[in-house]
């Protein structure tokens, strides 16, 4: 090699490794972008990234086992027993490939070979993002007989790839400690890493997972832990989410597929309930909103069942024509395909565009159901009465729900009388109380600011809307007050049943509830009717729960309000001044009657002292499983709940 050469090879190594630092640096100027937020949710996107990848090598067939560890210090580990990321020379940069791929942003598509991996959105941004936005990273490779580590601070190496010993396994292991100085929190939530693995361990059958939690040690010693496993896959994954509910066939139907390099997987059941719960995913990723995979599903199965409905002559009593929407209710299904190149559509990317997978998935679901149908006439039968039921209940629904919607234009600005409404009709700066009880209703009204508050009592206990057909709901009264009061409605378009939420009349609607055991129950009961009759002012953050105080700590005229036990205490050696004095007075509220109108304006709502918990739906699953559980027929599944979260819980004294 000439010497000419040889400084031209420096050069271009020199200006390769400029790229990547600004790649890096891109990163950390802009996190946002390629994690898609600093908060709680970024911080665990990025142990997404890493498992991801472990994922990918799985799904190429090499890998059986991925182990994840949440430290004391929150740094994770991620380990598995894939390939190991290669450490060969990389020709063009003139460099370890491991260094490439931990370093170098996008690197990994260069090596790809995995028909299926995600690239574009949030997803699969790589490992090297992760890398860049930890204050310290160090990987180990076992690979071709050796060990191999490099270590990393904020994506830049600190030494070179290190061989460091041999090896008669393969495999990589991550360890990387989030970066206090970008992200606002540190603290990862166990339940939230256990949520997406159990789900990873349903949609990746065989494929064995856990997570170990260092900051919890049990009675014996040992750390937290968690295995996932699934022989079953979806079908497993069906049962789960319908375990609290009581199954209107016995078996979970269950399709697998194939059709041009596209792998289709469905599951589904029906239940004795009302509800409609349709999970679906592509290629491991859920796709919230839906897309061509679940309209082919939908086909599917209004076609089969309809056909077969006919065949046998089973809708000839019904005085109506069945419709697409009556298949849904009781239903349970996950739909999981797995697309080459997947087109994401919508504002947040959470559809799926590829109109081909639409037939695919309606072919392969198709001819399981017919021979389904064929071989099980009395699991047929009770789908086909079902779906009668349906029919006719949505035809007295439409008609209840119609009242409530024509009484609104009938009787002019249509609002319930109950309603104390705010001066203010900007919906942008005005809040609603949705009011427990009359009595507190009443302190309510008196306390408010009139020109942004307004005040909506709810008398008791309201409907339970997880056990109640939808028609009785359009006939309770508190429910019917809530639609006409918040000015939302249900509207039909193709079939779909769409809340129209623009002439929502207050942006913050507050949920506020005595602090016992019943008020706790009424937030809940209100917490699912929002949930799943009015889902989008709940996506939107439009809805929140109110946090009276749990006591009031006085000495002579003073007093200092107070949230927990802590401040309680706090407060209470802030009078004493480390004295013993018994005229240290506390008060415990129960109910928001305990207070009057001034201190519940003080306490509760004025939006300078109050604290106000926004209700949000992190995972649409877990959150469908614990509605159904607190609300529905199951006793055991809710005792256990409650037993395992009653020492997050405050007792009532
Ligand atoms: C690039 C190429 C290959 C594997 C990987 C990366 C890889 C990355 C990660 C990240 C975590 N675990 C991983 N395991 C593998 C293919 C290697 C080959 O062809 O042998």
């Amino acid at each position: 090699m000439s010497e000419n050469n040889q400084n031209q090879k420096e050069s271009s190594y020199g200006a390769d490794n400029i790229q990547a630092l600004e790649g890096l640096e891109a990163v950390r100027k802009r996190p946002g972008m390629y994690i898609g937020s600093t908060d709680i949710k970024g911080l665990h996107h990025l142990v997404w990234e890493v498992i991801d990848n472990s994922i990918d090598e799985h799904l190429a067939g090499h890998c059986t086992h991925i182990e994840t560890t949440i430290h004391p210090d929150n740094s994770i580990t991620v380990v598995d027993n894939g390939r190991g990321i290669p450490t060969g020379m990389h020709e063009k940069l003139q460099k370890s490939a491991l260094e490439v791929v931990m370093t170098v942003l996008h690197a990994g598509g260069k090596f790809d070979k995995n028909t299926y991996k995600v690239s574009g959105g949030l997803h699969g941004v790589g490992v090297s993002c992760v890398n860049a936005l930890s204050d310290y990273v160090r990987v180990e490779v076992q690979r071709e007989g050796k060990m191999f580590e490099q270590e990393y601070s904020k994506g830049i190496p600190l030494g070179p790839v290190k061989e460091i010993g041999t090896s008669s396994s393969t495999g990589t292991k991550v360890t990387f400690r989030p970066d206090g100085e970008i992200f606002e929190t540190l603290e990862y939530t166990f339940s939230t890493l256990a949520t997406r693995i159990r789900e990873l361990a349903y949609l990746n059958k065989g494929l064995k997972l856990s997570l170990t939690d260092e900051r919890e040690t049990n009675e014996d010693g040992s750390f937290k832990r968690q295995d996932f496993y699934s022989e079953g896959g979806l079908k497993e994954f069906v049962l789960y989410m319908d375990e609290t509910r009581t199954p209107l066939i016995e078996d979970p139907i269950h399709v697998i597929g194939k059709e041009d390099n596209v792998e289709v997987e469905v599951a589904m059941t029906y239940n004795t309930g009302y509800q409609e719960n349709i999970y679906s995913f592509v290629n491991n990723i859920n796709t919230r909103d839906g897309g061509t995979h679940v309209a082919g599903f939908r086909r599917a199965i209004a076609r089969l069942f309809k056909q077969y409905g006919d065949d046998n002559n089973m809708f000839s009593k019904l005085k109506i024509a069945i419709q697409g929407e009556d298949f849904k209710e009781g239903l349970t299904a996950i739909i999981s395909v797995k697309v080459p190149e997947p087109q994401f559509k919508g504002q947040t990317k959470g559809e799926l565009g590829n109109s081909e997978v639409n037939g695919i998935v309606s072919r392969c679901v198709g001819d399981v159901l017919k021979d389904y149908l064929e071989e099980n006439p009395m699991q047929a039968r009770k789908i086909i009465d079902k779906v009668i039921l349906a029919a006719t209940a949505r035809h007295a629904a439409r008609k209840a729900r119609e009242m409530v919607q024509r009484k609104n234009v009938l009787t002019g600005s249509g609002l319930p009388g109950k309603l104390s409404d705010c001066s203010s009709k900007d919906p942008v700066e005005s809040e609603i109380f949705l009011v427990e009880g009359d009595s507190a209703g009443g302190t309510a009204k008196q306390g408010r600011d009139r020109n942004f508050q307004a005040i909506l009592p709810l008398r008791g206990k309201i409907l339970n809307v997880e056990k109640a057909m939808e028609y009785r709901i359009y006939e309770n009264e508190e429910i019917k007050n809530m639609f006409t009061a918040l000015g939302v409605s249900i509207e039909e378009k193709d079939g779909e049943k769409i809340l129209n939420i623009e002439k929502l009349r207050y942006h913050k609607i507050v949920i506020m509830c005595d602090a016992d055991v019943d008020g706790s129950h009424i937030s809940t009961l209100i917490m699912t009717f929002f949930f799943r009759y009015m889902k989008p002012l709940v996506e939107q953050g439009h809805v929140y729960i109110a946090a009276p105080p749990l006591y009031q700590v006085r000495k002579g005229k003073n007093f200092i309000y107070c949230w927990n036990d802590e401040e309680r205490k706090s407060a209470i050696e802030h009078y004493s001044n480390g004295k013993e004095d018994n005229s240290i007075k506390t008060q415990r509220y129960k109910g928001l009657g305990e207070m009057n109108a001034e201190q519940l304006w003080e306490t509760t709502m004025d939006p300078i002292n109050r604290i106000l918990r926004q209700i949000t739906i992190n995972d649409a699953i877990e959150a469908d499983r614990i509605f159904s559980m607190l609300m529905g027929d199951e006793v055991p599944p809710r005792r256990k709940f409650i037993e395992e979260n009653a020492k997050y819980a405050k007792i009532d004294a």
